[in-house]
């Protein structure tokens, strides 16, 4: 099927230089606890059904998860918190995502990453973001007919959306460009709603900037949103 060949294509990517050296470097040290595993070190594609209504938007793999196990965030404390949200949330059958094989399925939901390459310092640059958004771009081709809703995590996501918005639906972005927040709405006639929230890194959640209550409202917020 055409997404599962698109998953394919992403995969041998190696469009970024400074991601490439990055994710395969992770990959062949490795984090001590993973020293027994064998690391995907590849670009991570998206995950989910591919008649999904809502579009989860990360920023990047993170080095010792989606790089490590090959699904996004999957095997980090990031995915943790997400899935446990989708999981509350109706959205997923289980609140673990720990390896390709843990039989973790969505409801309605695709997850992709902005950068699909885990960067250094978990932090892509905006040229990376838009070296990847080609392939975001043919992600959204395929799902396009049902999907209603993206969900951008952090300020990097919801600008990714932008140069979604013109190439794949022939809208215009609004000038200037509504500011990114917790809760924060743009809807179009013809495009998907962007809805934007807090990352579902530790920086966030450990500090209690994201609490799940607040994740709980944004997917509460989203499933009203496809519905209308
Ligand atoms: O702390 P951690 O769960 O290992 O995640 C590290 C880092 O990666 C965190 O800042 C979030 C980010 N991240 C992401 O932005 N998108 C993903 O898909 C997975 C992780
Ligand atoms: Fe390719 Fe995206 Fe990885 Fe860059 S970040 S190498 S464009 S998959």
């Amino acid at each position: 099927q055409a997404l599962a060949r698109l998953d394919e294509e992403i995969s041998r990517c190696r469009a970024c230089p400074r991601l490439v050296a990055w994710r395969e470097e992770v990959a062949a040290v490795k984090r001590a606890a993973f020293r027994d595993e064998d690391y995907w070190g590849r670009p991570v594609p998206g995950f989910g059904e591919p008649d999904a209504r809502i579009l989860i938007l990360g920023l990047a793999p993170a080095a010792h998860g989606g790089n490590r196990t090959g699904r996004i965030f999957t095997g980090d404390r990031s995915g943790d918190v997400l899935f446990s949200a989708l999981h509350r949330a109706g959205l997923a059958n289980q609140a673990e995502s720990v390896s390709v094989d843990d039989g973790l399925r969505l409801h309605d939901v695709r997850i992709a990453a902005s950068v699909r390459c885990a960067p250094p310092d978990n932090k892509p640059t905006p040229a990376e973001r838009d070296t990847c958004a080609p392939w975001l771009l043919r992600e959204v081709s395929l799902i396009k007919p049902t999907l209603r809703v993206v969900v951008a995590l952090g300020a990097f996501a919801w600008a990714a959306y932008w140069p979604l918005l013109s190439s794949g639906y022939g809208v215009k972005p609004p000038k200037p460009r509504p500011s990114f927040g917790h809760g924060a709405v743009w809807r179009s006639p013809t495009a998907p709603t962007l809805i934007g929230s807090y990352h579902v890194s530790q920086q966030n959640t450990f500090t209690g900037r994201l609490t799940p209550g607040m994740l709980d409202e944004i997917f509460a917020l989203a499933k009203t949103e496809v519905k209308t």
